[in-house]
């Protein structure tokens, strides 16, 4: 008998009208593959959990109840693209606030002894899936994303992700 998993991730939700910039920049490099992703899902990963108990959820939410960590800005200033997950994003340098609230995070999830497998932290927010070779990006115009808050992210396959709880970032 298998246990209910769930797919979880913390991550950075852009408000509407950081949102809309977001997909301004999009624009300039429209049609990069079939698999744009959809504008509702737009999001910067803080750190993924993958497929978790379903019944260790309220630990996770409380470990992340305890997370102090101030907020910070986000400079989203090129275009990229990784080979290895074929993924055309808009990212920007990682802020010291940022590393140490991911390190937190990485933590706190760790001493619940969760299994996952924590990614060096590049911030960005995935575009397009399946792009199969590296293109030619233009500069966009930077984009600064002031963060306030983070969120726990669940994703169900074909439904758009679902935010399950926000937290502020302040000390
Ligand atoms: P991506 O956008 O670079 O693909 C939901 O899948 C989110 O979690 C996406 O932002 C995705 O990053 C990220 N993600 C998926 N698998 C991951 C993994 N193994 N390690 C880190 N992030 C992952």
């Amino acid at each position: 008998e298998q246990k209910p998993t769930r797919r979880l991730f913390f991550a950075c939700w852009p408000d509407p009208s950081v949102r809309r910039s977001i997909i301004q920049r999009r624009r300039l490099i429209d049609g990069l593959s079939d698999r744009r992703v959809p504008d509702h899902n737009l999001h910067l990963t803080l750190l993924f959990l993958g497929n978790q108990p379903a019944d260790r959820l309220p630990e996770i939410l409380a470990a992340a109840d305890r997370v102090r960590a101030p907020g910070f800005e986000l400079k989203l200033d090129r275009f990229g693209w990784f080979a290895g997950a074929r993924v055309a994003w808009l990212g920007g340098p990682a802020p010291d606030a940022a590393r140490a609230l991911v390190a937190w995070l990485g933590a706190a999830m760790a001493e619940l002894g969760l299994g996952f497998q924590p990614r060096e932290f590049h911030p960005h927010i995935t575009l397009y899936r399946r792009v199969a070779r590296r293109p030619e990006f233009p500069e966009p115009p930077a984009l600064d994303w002031p963060i306030a808050e983070f969120v726990l992210i669940e994703s169900i396959p074909s439904r758009p992700y679902q935010v399950l709880r926000t937290w502020p970032l302040t000390v």
